[in-house]
């Protein structure tokens, strides 16, 4: 009985940060540590930056048992259309995007779709935003992980101005970056911590 008090205590603290970490954005039903909360769970945040971008971006191991990863992006204040979305290798130095490096490729291969054959670990395609400025959606990567040695936590998400021609684009650059223009909005991915 000595022991249980402790331990219900510290169920009910990690429940309620876990709470307080998905504050603004995400809604509060999609962040919280119901049933299996040995589940880590990652975070990247734009706070409103100068270009108006804002939003969470949540990363989980994906429920269905398949070893991909569920990536849920929800931002604000982007310019309509495709967007090129990635995983870059370094975490973000003050508020500066070009600090997140290249994109995460830990295989060695060239740029491509999520779901290419070939593609960066970090390659998470395009997100499509919409007439709003808005984005809610969720991605499957099959490759990025939240340990080991495609683990991405302490790295970066950076979405971009233009589309991502997802090495199609016949150039250089393509099968390096996509070709997917300036960096308006970035953040560095931190782990929320589980139960285990
Ligand atoms: C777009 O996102 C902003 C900021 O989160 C929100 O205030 C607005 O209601 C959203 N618009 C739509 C149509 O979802
Ligand atoms: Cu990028
Ligand atoms: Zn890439």
């Amino acid at each position: 009985m000595k022991l249980l008090i402790p331990f219900v205590f510290l169920l009910a603290f990690s429940a309620s940060m876990r709470v307080l970490t998905s504050q603004g954005g995400l809604s509060d039903t999609d962040s919280q540590c119901t049933g299996d909360c040995a589940t880590p769970v990652a975070t990247c945040r734009i706070l409103q930056n100068e270009n108006g971008v804002d939003g969470l971006i949540r990363i989980e191991p994906a429920s269905d048992g398949s070893g991909n990863s569920d990536v849920y992006v929800e931002l604000s204040g982007l310019t309509p259309g495709e967007h090129g979305f990635h995983v870059h290798e370094s975490p973000i130095t003050g508020s500066d995007c070009e600090s997140a490096g290249g994109h995460f490729n830990p295989t060695n291969e060239d740029h491509g779709d999520i779901d290419a054959s070939e593609h960066h670990v970090g390659d998470l395609g395009n997100i499509e935003i919409d007439e709003n400025g808005n984005v809610s959606t969720v991605l499957s990567s099959d490759t990025l992980t939240l340990s080991g040695p495609t683990n991405v936590v302490g790295r970066s998400i950076v979405v971009h101005g233009g589309q991502d021609d997802l090495g199609e684009g016949g150039d250089e650059q393509s099968l390096a970056n996509g070709n997917s223009g300036p960096r308006v909005g970035c953040c560095t991915i931190t782990l929320q911590g589980s139960n285990i």
